[in-house]
């Protein structure tokens, strides 16, 4: 481990040395969301296709925030980053993205061009109304917001409403995603749901309603939820529903399919629903930042993503779907003991009634109630303050125990030590 470690600092160190950056590419990418192999795979076939060899450096983020800000104030060279929606278009309002040239690789090559989806697209075009996405971004995956819970525990009903997560029954039971964005937009359709029924309110609108009156709303809701909340999660969500930690977790689509699958294996039983009163349908998508030095390699890299074997292997290891559009990958996602799903949206005509996975791909019916987070630009800040504030404000009761205990050890080793003090003084005094 330290050998490989000391390997790793000293290819950056050479690689910030040098100015020629053309044999190296540095992707950042979201944690557990690319198959085993993909990368050494990619090296190979950029030195078959181009003749030059390609050493990829990869790092990895759990919170789009935190990608964001090193890209911002660190201007950190990044060449390939994966930032979702909302991200997409504040990079784009910035300046911080470069177009895409996918006029740079051969025709046969071109997997991007081949397998779009005319539904990804489309949603594309929606995340920044100034500027077309698709000429920035490709998507490479995409999903919901919704609940992955423990059946032994909770009922398909209760399950069926964000009002869930207050419900009393759960006290220290409820895992929730450290994603300040992903929670706010569910919670904030959950409490304008009888306006967006009387038809007051669209589920667009909500997304971009940063006014105090609603972050305040969210915020007097989720503090009320408090006494449930086991733990505000980056990545281990899924990975504790699976051992019977927590009972529910407001999570993304994909880590629900993962989970639901290492558990079953293991004799839980754990499903995943996108609650009746809506909530968010998300896209990651591939963006070359203004500071990045292998545009190249960054391209070809973002093409290769887009081929449909590549996009079927990363699909079935991190549970999450892939944006590409090809029949293919949808024969691949074929199970006759799955109920029958509409996908018409995303792979066109003849695919109503499909039998795949529904949590993996939404149904139409699912889709119909879920919108597009919005960039807040400045207000951002003020959704960030009082996430901090829920967050602190939700010492639970295992906090208290652990920090009790610690004061008593505290405590107890001063008391130790203060004694031991007191019996070399006397003894010198008794040797005196
Ligand atoms: C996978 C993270 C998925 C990001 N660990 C969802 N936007």
């Amino acid at each position: 481990m330290r050998r490989l470690f000391i390997a790793a600092a000293a290819l950056l160190a050479a690689i910030s040395c040098s100015s020629d950056r053309s044999g190296v590419l540095k992707v950042y990418n979201w944690s557990d969301y690319i198959g085993e192999g993909i990368i050494s795979e990619f090296e190979q076939w950029y030195k078959e296709q181009t003749g030059e060899d390609i050493t990829v450096v990869y790092q990895t983020f759990d919170v789009n925030e935190t990608m964001l800000s090193k890209i911002e104030k660190g201007h950190e060279d990044y060449d390939v980053v994966c930032p979702s929606d909302y991200i997409i278009e504040r990079m784009l309002n910035s300046g911080l993205l470069l177009p895409l040239d996918f006029a740079s690789i051969p025709d046969s090559i071109n997997y991007i061009a081949k397998n779009r989806s005319p539904y990804i697209e489309k949603m594309f075009r929606e995340i920044n109304p100034e500027i077309d996405a698709n000429d920035y971004s490709v998507a490479y995956m995409w999903g919901t917001t919704g609940i992955i819970y423990n059946t032994k525990y909770v009922t398909d009903e209760e399950a069926s409403t964000w009002d869930v997560i207050s419900n009393p029954k759960f006290k220290d039971q409820v895992l929730i995603k450290d994603a300040p964005r992903d929670v706010y937009g569910p919670v904030l359709i959950y409490l304008k749901q009888k306006e967006l029924k009387e038809g007051k309110v669209t589920l667009q609108e909500l997304m971009s309603d940063s006014s105090d009156e609603s972050i305040a709303a969210v915020e007097e809701y989720l503090k009320s939820a408090k006494d449930n909340v086991l733990g505000w999660e980056a990545d281990f969500g899924k990975d504790q529903m699976t051992k019977g930690r927590g009972v529910l977790s407001l999570n993304w689509s994909g880590d629900a399919v993962w989970a639901i699958e290492e558990a079953a294996a293991v004799g839980v039983d754990l499903k995943y629903v996108v609650p009746e009163e809506g909530s968010t349908v998300w896209f990651d998508g591939w963006v070359i930042p203004k500071y990045a030095k292998n545009v190249k390699a960054a391209t070809y890299f973002i093409d290769f993503m887009c081929r449909t074997d590549i996009a079927i292997r990363n699909m079935d290891e991190t549970g999450y779907v892939a944006s590409n559009g090809a029949w293919e990958v949808l024969e691949s996602q074929i199970d006759e003991e799955q109920d029958a799903v509409d996908l018409s949206y995303f792979f066109g005509e003849g695919a109503d009634s499909v039998h795949v996975d529904g949590t993996l791909y939404p149904d139409k019916a699912v889709i119909e109630r879920c919108a597009l987070e919005h960039d807040w630009g400045a207000d951002t800040d003020k959704l960030l303050a009082m996430w901090s504030r829920v967050k602190g404000d939700n010492a639970n009761s295992m906090t208290y125990i652990i920090i009790g205990a610690l004061l008593l050890a505290i405590i107890a080793a001063a008391a130790v030590s203060a004694h031991k003090k007191r019996a070399r003084h006397s003894s010198k005094r008794r040797r005196r």
